[in-house]
């Protein structure tokens, strides 16, 4: 086989079940082979930052590696961002490079999409992915495509492979694919488990944080099956909602310090024996309260490795510690269930809708049709997100980049073959909206719901007085005729409901809601957030 087609079978074998991409001359090669060999679906898009969030949605929700495969320069460079966001919140993403052949490169002329020197590109990509390399040697290259696979699913994050044009049909062997999981000494293990056995059985208000490497590493199940037999509450982090949404665990809800659900910040911050799997310990996921979380009392596992108090336990993988926790730890008696309270029931009036009603209406046709995946963007959209009932949710809530919700949606489809809702403000959709053309190609049909407020509300809600943050009224809805789907703008209570009913019962084309917000209008989560955040700006300047 030649070495591209070495490379797709890894990939295949590590899990990744599909291509987003864009080629270019130093690709063209490559994606040939990707097309006639049909090893995986490649899906083309417009542009590469789109790309790149396709591919990190698909990652986030199997847990396993998707890819993103990209020409030299021009293309790689436009992927940075996304790759960034992937590394920032572990998601499994294999950047494919095209790059110059090895004989161009050595002619002495400078090379067209080249910025500084040839290898600026590797090594700009060192910074935002945890191994790299490029595949010049034919005869090393198997062995380089299986460590630098397994460093991408052993640590969720990406990696970079850069594949010179004129080595794409070098003959190649097979990689050998066979997983090298991280070693753990039992002793450690054993050690960590019961030093945190130890601490919950003294706490007396214990609780379980989960965040998002639960599901990096296909931890869900385990989990809830860990989090029945202590029997003690569970919550998710900001980063982690939409977590354990499959399982029959009774979530709390997302904790959210001074933003979120009062009873939860109490809940979380009020426990003497915090047990936090998977958590990623961002200023978004805590910086609101940190000071009120007792870390002296608390166990974190991330990163494969566990703090307790004082120490670490290095190299224990989040994998191996559930496991042993779940072996070793009591079957104590049942919680009674006290799940979250949700708002429904929209009153489908002529009054202008509120974030808030957003929330009411998706929960209503959740509950009338089933929930769906969900993608959102960066914006008020993800915190009225906090209200919907508990379904499998990708964001960036932490690194918090525009422009994820339309190309997330795409990756959400065609990695899980369900239809996703897509949540975008009006400023993110400026951003990537646009990919939406490429849904009749792939055959691809999201309900995609517009917040538009005119506006660039969150950096409104922190900054009020500048009028940089107005922004024009397009008519999003109309232009979803011109890009293939079908368009509805909604500016009552009524009309969202219509609009949804009739969107939802529409397939095979997708369907955008455009939903007029007035300027100012905030869901509950957000409006706590900024205050939140405004009263510790104050106290930080008094
Ligand atoms: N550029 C990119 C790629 N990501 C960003 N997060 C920003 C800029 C800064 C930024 C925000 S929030 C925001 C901007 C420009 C406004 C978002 O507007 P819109 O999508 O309409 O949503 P909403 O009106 O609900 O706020 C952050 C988080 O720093
Ligand atoms: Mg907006």
């Amino acid at each position: 086989m030649n070495l591209a087609e070495s490379l797709l079978h890894a990939l295949k074998d590590f899990g990744a079940e599909e291509i987003f991409g864009i080629p270019g001359d130093f690709a063209l090669p490559l994606f040939k082979v990707i097309e006639e060999s049909g090893i995986l679906p490649c899906y083309t898009l417009s542009h590469e930052p789109a790309v790149g969030f396709a591919a990190d949605a698909a990652a986030r929700i199997r847990g396993k590696p998707s890819v993103a495969a990209v020409t030299y320069g021009a293309g790689a460079f436009n992927l940075v961002n996304p790759v960034a966001a992937a590394y920032a919140e572990k998601s499994p993403v294999v950047v494919i490079s095209g790059a110059p052949g090895v004989a161009e490169a050595a002619s002495g002329l400078l090379i067209h999409h080249q910025a500084k020197h040839l290898k600026s590109q590797l090594e700009i990509y060192k910074e935002i992915t945890c191994d790299q390399c490029i595949l010049d040697d034919p005869a090393r290259a198997p062995e380089q495509i299986a460590r630098v696979l397994n460093r991408c699913v052993n640590e969720s994050r990406p990696v970079y492979l850069e594949m010179p044009r004129d080595r794409v049909f070098a003959e190649a062997e097979p990689v050998n694919t066979m997983r090298q999981p991280l070693s753990v000494r039992s002793e450690a293990l054993d050690a960590c488990v019961a030093e945190i056995a130890e601490r919950l059985a003294q706490s007396t208000s214990p609780v379980l944080l989960v965040g998002v490497e639960v599901r990096r590493f296909g931890l869900e199940d385990s989990v809830a099956r860990l989090a029945r037999k202590l029997g003690i509450p569970v919550a998710t982090t900001f980063m982690g909602r939409g977590l354990l949404a499959d399982t029959d665990v009774a979530l709390r809800g997302t904790y959210l310090g001074v933003a979120g659900d009062p009873e939860v910040t109490r809940l979380v911050e009020g426990s003497d024996g915090l047990v936090m799997l998977g958590v990623i310990t961002s200023d978004n996921n805590f910086g609101i309260s940190r000071r009120q979380i007792n870390l002296e009392k608390s166990v974190l596992a991330c990163d494969g490795a566990v703090s307790l108090g004082y120490h670490v336990y290095p190299d224990i993988p989040l994998v191996d510690l559930v496991s042993a926790l779940e072996r070793t730890v009591p079957i104590a008696k049942a919680l009674p269930s006290r799940a979250q309270t949700l708002p429904s029931g929209l009153v489908a009036d002529e009054a202008a809708i509120s974030p808030l009603d957003i929330a009411c209406a998706v929960n209503d046709l959740f509950a009338r049709h089933g929930t769906m995946p969900v993608a959102s963007d960066i914006g008020d959209c993800l915190f009225t997100a906090m209200d919907f009932v508990n379904t499998r949710l990708v964001a960036p809530g932490y690194y918090a980049t525009m422009g994820f919700g339309v190309p997330a949606g795409f990756g959400l489809q065609a990695a899980t073959g369900e239809r996703p809702l897509v949540l975008v403000g009006d400023g993110a959709f400026q951003m990537t909206g646009w990919e939406l053309l490429n849904c009749r190609r792939h055959g691809w049909d999201p309900l995609v719901l517009v917040f538009n407020n005119c506006s660039w509300e969150m950096l409104r809600a922190f900054q009020p007085e500048s009028s940089f943050n107005d922004l024009d009224d397009l008519h999003f809805a109309d232009i979803a005729r011109t890009l293939g789907g079908d368009g509805y703008r909604a500016a009552t209570r009524r009309e969202l409901r219509d609009a949804l009913a009739q969107a939802h019962a529409t397939r095979g084309r997708f369907q955008l809601v455009e939903i007029i917000l007035p300027r100012g209008a905030l869901s509950p989560t957000l409006d706590r957030f900024v205050a939140g955040f405004k009263k510790r700006r104050a106290g930080e300047q008094s």
